[in-house]
């Protein structure tokens, strides 16, 4: 089965909401592996390279401001096709119209407070792993579940 990495980010408000363990025993739970995970602080930096296709837009500013407000998460999922599963479970934007069951609609409300970011295209994947991670920081390592999962 071929391998794909994905990144994902909770935000500062899944952090302050104790919701780190939850949300990554989602990925855990389908067999995912966690191929690289730290907390981190988000300069403003890495706000502005990660959120550059979102300048000019009005929600701009406060998202900037939002994503800086406290630690985060940042962690690489690998799986086969990670990066359209962890969207699906990650659901919409906005988590008044995500799916029951996904993520935001299980944990938030709020349209930028949505607790939760997810690459959304192998660029970005690609492009947003480099950003928040060093090289060596990303492991490769057999999940032993992995066999189980995907043979034959
Ligand atoms: P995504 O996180 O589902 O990929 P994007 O359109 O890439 O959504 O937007 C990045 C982040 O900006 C969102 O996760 C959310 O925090 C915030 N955001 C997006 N659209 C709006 C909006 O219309 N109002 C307020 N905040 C928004
Ligand atoms: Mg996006």
């Amino acid at each position: 089965m071929e391998m794909e990495r994905t990144f994902v980010m909770i935000k500062p408000d899944g952090v302050q909401r104790g919701l780190v363990g939850k949300i990554l025993q989602r990925f855990e739970d389908r067999g995912m592996k966690i191929a690289g995970m730290k907390l981190i602080h988000v300069t403003v930096d890495l706000a502005s390279t990660h959120y550059e296709e979102h300048v000019g837009k009005p929600f701009y500013e406060p998202l900037m401001k939002y994503i800086q407000s406290g630690p985060v998460v940042v962690a690489v999922i690998e799986a086969p096709d990670a990066i359209e599963q962890v969207r699906k479970m990650v659901g919409a934007t906005d988590p008044a119209d995500a799916d029951v069951g996904t993520i935001r609609h299980t944990w938030a409300q709020d349209v930028t407070r949505n607790r939760i970011h997810a690459a959304d295209s192998p660029a970005s994947a690609e492009g947003e792993i480099g950003i928040y991670f060093k090289e060596g920081e990303i492991l490769d390592y057999p999940l032993s579940v992995h066999d189980w999962m995907f043979r034959d």
